[in-house]
C-alpha cells in the first residue's frame, strides 16, 4: 500500500504538525500550542514567516525582543499548569541567541516553550552567511549550539525528513511533567523551504497524555510509618504542588493530619494564606513561623520542590540532628535529594494514597498547637508591615500591602527579581493557587512585564499585576507595547528606587557600602556607593518612558496617592503603569535565616574582614544530608 502523502516546505510541515497536538489531563483535552511568537529576519520569513501567514489559525504574535517573548510564552505555560504553551521562531545569530536566556529560564523553572530559531544554511556554498558563526576547525557548528545546556530537548533539522522523528521526541518532552523545558530545533534557513511528500499520518491529530503517575507502593507504607512516628513533621509545598492542581488534596491532608505547611517562590498559593497551619513562605526569604518550625522538624514532606537555596537556607534550614525527609515528585532526581524516602509520582494522586494510609493520625496536639500560634503571630506582623506609613517615602511593605488588599482575590501577581520577591514571599497574602507568580528559579531581570503579558493571554478573564523595579524595568520593558497592541490589559507597578536595592542591601551585608548600584553620576573617577551624601539624580523619567511606549501613566508620591491610583487602574481598560518612588535602604527584615554569599577571604577592608568572620560561623551550619 502506498502511503498518502502531501507536499508541503519543512515549515510548513512544522506548523501543520503542531496545529494538531493536544494534551489530556483529568479527561481534558485541550491544544497544547495556543499561537506562535516570533520576530521576523531573514533566518525565518521565508520558512516559517511564509508557514505561519499561510495557516492564520495557528495565531502569530509580534514581540519586540526575543528574550521577552521567550519569558511571555512560560509565564503563559505556568498559568496553564504546563498543559499549553507557545512557540517561538527567530532569525539566525543574534535574534536566535537572544533566546538563550529565556531557554534557560524555562528549563530552571520547568516550564515547557518550543524554540525554533533560524540557523545558518546546511547547504553552505554560499557561507559565510550574514550573522553565521564561522569556526576554523569544523563546519558542523553554529551560534545555536549555544543553546545545548540549557535545552531539554535540541536537534538541527538538516533535512526536511528529519522532522517525522524530531517533532515526537520535542513533544514527548514538552509535554512530560518531569522532563519539560525549553525545546530548541535550529531551523537552517534553506531547509525550512525545502519541499518533502510528508505522510498525512503525520499531520494526524495526536493526543499526549499526562499521567498521574503513582508512586511505588511499598515506598508509600513506609512514608506513612515515617509520618505516624514522627512528632515534629512539615511540609514543604513546592511548585508541583500547583502544577499538579494538588492544592485541594494538600489542604484535605493538613486537615486529616494536622502537619503545617511552609511554602517555596514556586509553591506559595499551594494553601490559603489564612488556613491556620499555612505558615507562608520557608527558607532565606521565609517567616518566623516556616523558619522556626523547619529548625527542628524531625520530618521533612516535601512536595514538588527542587530545594533550591533560597528553600533550605542554604541547607541551614534544618538542624535537628535525625531530620529524614520524604519527596513527594514526578521526577526520580527531585524526590531522592536530601537522601530522602522518594515517592517518585504525581503530587495529587500520591497525596490521596498517602490520605487514606495515614487514616486516623494526627500530628501531636501540642505541636498543632504551636504551629496555629506562630500562623496567627506571623499574620500580625504582615499586618504591622502593611500598615507602615513611612515618611516622606513610604516603604515596599505598605504598597505590597495595598496591592494586596485592592486588588481582587482571583487576580494574578507576577514579579521576578529584585528585593520585591523577597518581600512578597513574606507579605503577600496568597488566595488561589494562580495569585502569587514568581519567576525564581532564574530570577530573570527582565520577565515581569513580558510574563505578565503571556499570564494576561492565558487567563484574560482575570487581572494581572506585575510588579517590577526600576532596575528590571530597564532592562526589558518592551512588551509594554505587544500588551497595548494586543489589547491585553496589565496593571504594572513600577518601583522607583534609584538603582538596585536589593544587591545594595545584600552588599551592605557583607561590608561593601551598596558598591556599584546605585543610578549615580561618577564622583572622583568612580561611582558612589551609600558614602556619598548628595547625589544629583540622574535625569531619566520612567513614567514619561511608560507613557511612550503607549501605556496609561499614573504618578504617585504618597501612599494616599498610591490607592487612588490602583482604584484607578482596577477600573480601566487600558495597560496602566503606576509609578511610584519607594525608600531604598528601608527593607523587610529576615526571619532567623540565611543565604549563602561567599565573602572575599582577605581584603583591606575591615567591613568584609567582618563581615567574613560572621559568614564563617553561618557556613558552619550547613549540612549535608547523607
Ligand atoms: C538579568 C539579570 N541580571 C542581573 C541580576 C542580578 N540582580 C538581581 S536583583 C538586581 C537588581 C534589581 O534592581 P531593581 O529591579 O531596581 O529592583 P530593586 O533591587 O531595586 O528592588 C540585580 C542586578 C538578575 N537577577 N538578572
Ligand atoms: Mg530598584
Amino acid at each position: 500500500m502506498r502511503e498518502q502523502t502531501v507536499r508541503l516546505t519543512m515549515a510548513q510541515a512544522l506548523i501543520a504538525f503542531l496545529k494538531q497536538q493536544y494534551v489530556e489531563r483529568d479527561g481534558v483535552e485541550n491544544p497544547f500550542f495556543a499561537g506562535c511568537f516570533g520576530i521576523f529576519g531573514h533566518g525565518n520569513i521565508a520558512g516559517i514567516g511564509q508557514a505561519l501567514q499561510q495557516n492564520p489559525d495557528l495565531r502569530y504574535y509580534q514581540s519586540r525582543n526575543e528574550q521577552a517573548m521567550v519569558h511571555a510564552a512560560i509565564a503563559y505555560a505556568k498559568v496553564k499548569q504546563r498543559l499549553q504553551t507557545l512557540a517561538c521562531t527567530t532569525s539566525i545569530g543574534p535574534g536566535a541567541t537572544n533566546m538563550i536566556t529565556g531557554a534557560a529560564t524555562a528549563t530552571i523553572n520547568r516550564l515547557p516553550v518550543l524554540l525554533l530559531p533560524g540557523d545558518s544554511f546546511a547547504r553552505r556554498n554560499v557561507a559565510p552567511v550574514l550573522q553565521q558563526l564561522e569556526a576554523e576547525h569544523t563546519q558542523d557548528i553554529s551560534v545555536n549550539d549555544c543553546f545545548k545546556p540549557v535545552s531539554r530537548y535540541w536537534d538541527r533539522i538538516t533535512r526536511p525528513e528529519q522532522l517525522l522523528t524530531a517533532l515526537p521526541e520535542a513533544l514527548r518532552v514538552l509535554t512530560s511533567p518531569a522532563e519539560t523545558g525549553a525545546v530548541t530545533l535550529g531551523l537552517p534557513q534553506d531547509v525550512q523551504t525545502e519541499a518533502y511528500d510528508y505522510p498525512t499520518a503525520f499531520l494526524r491529530r495526536r493526543v499526549w497524555r499526562v499521567p498521574r503517575n503513582r508512586p511505588d507502593r511499598a515506598a508509600l507504607e513506609l512514608a506513612a510509618k515515617w509520618i505516624r512516628g514522627s512528632t515534629r513533621p512539615l511540609i514543604i509545598a513546592g511548585g508541583g504542588t500547583i502544577y499538579s492542581e494538588a492544592t485541594e488534596m494538600l489542604r484535605q491532608f493538613v486537615d486529616a493530619t494536622g502537619i503545617p505547611v511552609g511554602e517555596t517562590m514556586a509553591g506559595k498559593g499551594s494553601l490559603r494564606y489564612d488556613h491556620p497551619l499555612c505558615l507562608g513562605a520557608i527558607g532565606a526569604t521565609g517567616t518566623l513561623a516556616a523558619n522556626r518550625l523547619a529548625h527542628d522538624a524531625d520530618l521533612v514532606i516535601g512536595i514538588g520542590t527542587r530545594y533550591s537555596d533560597f528553600t533550605t537556607a542554604s541547607k541551614t534550614a534544618f538542624q535537628n540532628a535525625n531530620v529524614r525527609f520524604i519527596n513527594i515528585n514526578v521526577t526520580a532526581f527531585d524526590a531522592t535529594k536530601h537522601h530522602a524516602l522518594g515517592l517518585v509520582g504525581d503530587a495529587c494522586a500520591t497525596l490521596a494514597e498517602l490520605t487514606e494510609l495515614l487514616a486516623g493520625y494526627q500530628a501531636p496536639a501540642e505541636y498543632c498547637a504551636l504551629a496555629r500560634r506562630l500562623h496567627d503571630e506571623w499574620d500580625a506582623e504582615v499586618e504591622r508591615i502593611y500598615g507602615l506609613r513611612l515618611t516622606p517615602l513610604p516603604s515596599q511593605g505598605e504598597l505590597i500591602g495595598a496591592v494586596n488588599e485592592l486588588s481582587d482575590p482571583g487576580a494574578i501577581m507576577v514579579c521576578a527579581a529584585g528585593s520585591l520577591p523577597g518581600d512578597l514571599h513574606k507579605l503577600w497574602r496568597a488566595r488561589n493557587p494562580k495569585n502569587y507568580h514568581m519567576e525564581y528559579g532564574y530570577s530573570c531581570m527582565g520577565y515581569e512585564i513580558a510574563g505578565g503579558l503571556g499570564s494576561k493571554m492565558a487567563a484574560p478573564e482575570r487581572d494581572v499585576y506585575v510588579l517590577v523595579g526600576d532596575g528590571s524595568y530597564l532592562m526589558l520593558a518592551q512588551e509594554l507595547v505587544t500588551a497595548v497592541q494586543e489589547g491585553q490589559k496589565l496593571i504594572v507597578v513600577l518601583f522607583d528606587n534609584q538603582g538596585y536595592k536589593s544587591i545594595g542591601a545584600l552588599s551592605r551585608s557583607l561590608g561593601q557600602t551598596g558598591f556599584g548600584t546605585r543610578y549615580a553620576y561618577p564622583q572622583n573617577g568612580t561611582l558612589p556607593g551609600d558614602e556619598a551624601e548628595e547625589i544629583a539624580p540622574l535625569p531619566v523619567d520612567l513614567a514619561a518612558n511608560a507613557a511612550s511606549l503607549g501605556a496609561q501613566v499614573i504618578r504617585c508620591q504618597t501612599y494616599a496617592d498610591f490607592t487612588a491610583a490602583l482604584k484607578t487602574a482596577r477600573r480601566s481598560e487600558r495597560t496602566t503603569v503606576i509609578y511610584i518612588q519607594s525608600d531604598r535602604l528601608h527593607g523587610v527584615p529576615g526571619y532567623e535565616s540565611w543565604w549563602d554569599v561567599p565573602i572575599a577571604e582577605v581584603s583591606e577592608m575591615p567591613a568584609v574582614r567582618e563581615a567574613r568572620a560572621e559568614w564563617e560561623t553561618m557556613r558552619a551550619k550547613e549540612r549535608s544530608f547523607l
